[in-house]
């Protein structure tokens, strides 16, 4: 058997970019590359190995480790997990950042290999710069903290272990049930060490998304519940995306007459003018949405985890008969809510169910409310987009502006804020893909990455990032990157000084206004913060504009620009969309010296009473 003699970084990097997919019939390699920041625990063994290979698995340098993992994650999110990237970094403090990202990608489900570099496996030299030592147990190191927010994690110590590690990390990368961030913590002396690798572990290998069929059993049961259905309704999450079934649900919908709703992740599965399609559901869902799920006797969960955000803390799904079919590749999103699982994957679950439920309709009447109701609501919710002409815009002002200059290819990116929701609500995503919410960690900072992941996925479409200023502020240092890279962005900031939507919390759960907006906090001076010169120094075009029309004119001058522009925009921190949306559980303090937190947790004690709990 030929053996090739390579160091372990260099047999891990060897095997990477081995691995492949298959787009349009054609073999592509399955990671774009790897992010890389480097430091003692990756420099001298990953370093010099990605190096080798610079040319076919290309190395790509960013500011961040956790901005580094948001663009490898949106990369892998705007790729519907058909492909990915790696992240390496140093010991300690360049690995601790990533573990953000690493919870990010969990909740989201989606694909990316971490590769922290971690001390030394023959402990020679311990304790080494950066080590954690732990008083009791001699394995822990602060790469542990990624455990829990991996779908695997394993620490290599031994060259030869990467001949089984490897293999099973892909299973988990590609699996589309089981898919999320893969860590490998890399002893850095491991990593230099030299070892015999049959040659065919590093031949070509094809990885092709799977597509489950679902369970014979569970399937007569989800097809029974949907042909006793009178008020049949979708929830469309982004498992249909993930799946690529955009274009069956909507057959899917037409055909038997059941309207759909999407939550953030699913958001763009159907196109915006289909009479079904009702839109955003759940707290920050539309009038149209939220009434029929309200009334909804089956609902068909399609790619969801059913979040708080979707199900209105478990109080949206108001009939009291009401069935949830959750169809899912994940057995454990498919029984959630005493829901009749169906575990499949979103095409062929829908194929299954086309098959099953010929001859079924959707009484007339409630496929016609969807329609009724989708045009109440956009007649409702255009006046919170138009322009007014104030010098302090709303968000949606700001959305309506970017939405009148938007093609329908553009992709939007935000994650955090006041914008998810009111973006949620309002946004009309002009094709499948056009809308990259990152709503599951809602992670402030993910934005400006995660934008210039969507370009690399992506880089024919205009990418279009709106932030806030707390956001950014929280990381923008990938501007920079976006400019290193030449791929253009082009970030909206809207700068309310602060926090707002946590501001607009505080006072709905009856605190006073404490620590959110900059001029609520303990200070000397408020910051004055220019972040038109700010993005600029990062070597982005950057122009601050006064008002909707200025908007408008700098956002077609961005267009047309080559470079990443940022705009910003001061807007109205108070002012939020009161249309549509749905009830939250936040827990309101029981006693409280203030008279506003005693009235707004008799509210509280008053809206719980419609959770539907035990199932
Ligand atoms: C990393 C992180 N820290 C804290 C939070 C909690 N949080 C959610 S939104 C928000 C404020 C966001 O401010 P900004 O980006 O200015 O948006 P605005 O609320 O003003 O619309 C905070 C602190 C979070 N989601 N992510
Ligand atoms: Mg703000």
């Amino acid at each position: 058997m030929a053996s090739l003699r390579l160091t372990a970084a260099q047999a891990l990097v060897r095997y990477l970019s081995a691995q492949n997919t298959e787009f349009e019939g054609e073999p592509l390699p399955i990671f774009a590359g790897c992010w890389a920041i480097f430091g003692h625990g990756n420099v001298a063994g990953l370093g010099e190995a990605l190096h080798g290979l610079r040319e076919t698995f290309p190395t790509f340098r960013a500011h961040n480790e956790q901005a580094m993992a948001h663009a490898a994650i949106a990369f892998a999110k705007q790729s519907r997990r058909r492909r990915f990237m790696a992240c390496t970094t140093s010991i300690g403090p360049g690995a601790t950042n990533m573990v953000t990202a690493a919870a990010l990608a969990h909740v989201n489900r989606l694909p990316v290999l971490l590769i922290p570099g971690d001390v030394f496996a023959n402990r020679r030299p311990d304790p080494v710069l950066q080590q954690i030592e732990d008083f009791g147990d001699g394995t822990v190191s602060a790469n542990d903290c990624f455990r829990p927010v991996s779908r695997f994690f394993d620490r290599i110590t031994r060259p030869e272990q990467l001949l089984t590690t490897l293999p099973r990390a892909m299973q988990v990368l590609t699996d589309p049930s089981e898919c999320g961030p893969v860590t490998l913590a890399f002893c850095q002396d491991v990593q230099a060490e030299a070892s015999d690798y049959p040659e065919e572990f590093f031949a070509p290998r094809l990885w092709l998304p799977r597509r489950a069929k679902p369970d014979d059993r569970e399937l007569a049961l989800a097809l029974a519940a949907l042909k006793a259905a009178k008020k049949p309704l979708v929830i469309a999450g982004g498992g249909v995306l993930y799946s690529e079934a955009e274009r069956e649900l909507l057959a899917f919908c037409r055909r038997f007459g059941i309207p759909s709703a999407e939550t953030q992740a699913g958001k763009s599965t159907l196109p915006v003018d289909e009479p079904l399609n009702l839109g955003a559901i759940g707290v920050t869902g539309t009038g149209a949405a939220n009434a029929l799920a309200a009334e909804a006797d089956v609902i068909l969960a399609i790619g969801t985890r059913l979040q708080d955000f979707t199900t209105g803390s478990r109080t949206l799904f108001a009939n009291p008969d009401r069935q949830i079919i959750g169809l899912n590749v994940q057995p454990f999103d498919a029984g959630k809510h005493g829901a009749l699982p169906l575990v499949a994957d979103a095409k062929a679950g829908l194929a299954a169910l086309a098959r099953g439920l010929a001859g079924y309709k959707a009484p007339a009447i409630w496929s016609a409310k969807a329609g009724k109701a989708q045009a109440e609501w956009l007649a409702k919710a255009a006046p919170y987009t138009a322009t007014t002409g104030s010098p302090l815009p709303s968000d949606a002002q700001v959305i309506g502006a970017v939405q009148r200059l938007a093609k329908k290819t553009d992709v939007l990116v935000c994650a955090a804020g006041g914008l998810p929701g009111e973006l949620h609500k309002l946004w009309q995503a002009g094709a499948a893909g056009g809308y990259h919410l990152e709503y599951g960690y809602s992670c402030m900072g993910y934005e400006i990455a995660g934008g210039l992941g969507v370009k690399m996925a992506e880089p024919e479409r205009e990418v279009i990032v709106m932030v806030g200023d707390g956001s950014y502020l929280m990381m923008n240092s990938e501007i920079a990157t976006s400019v290193q890279l030449g791929l253009k962005l082009t970030i909206v900031i809207l700068d309310n000084r602060g926090y707002g939507c946590i501001n607009r919390l505080q006072r709905a759960t009856g605190g006073e206004s404490f620590n959110n907006l900059l001029r609520h906090t303990r200070h000397e001076t408020i910051p004055a913060i220019d972040f038109a010169k700010h993005a600029a120094s990062l070597g982005a075009k950057a122009v601050k504009v006064q008002g909707v029309a200025a908007l408008e004119k700098a956002l077609k001058t961005a267009r047309r620009a080559r470079t990443t522009t940022a705009i910003v925009i001061d807007t109205d921190p108070m002012a939020s969309t009161d249309a549509g949306g749905h009830w939250w559980d936040v827990a309101v303090p029981e006693v409280s010296t203030r008279r506003e937190v005693g009235a707004a947790h008799a509210r509280y004690i008053e809206a719980k009473k419609a959770q539907r709990l035990g199932d």
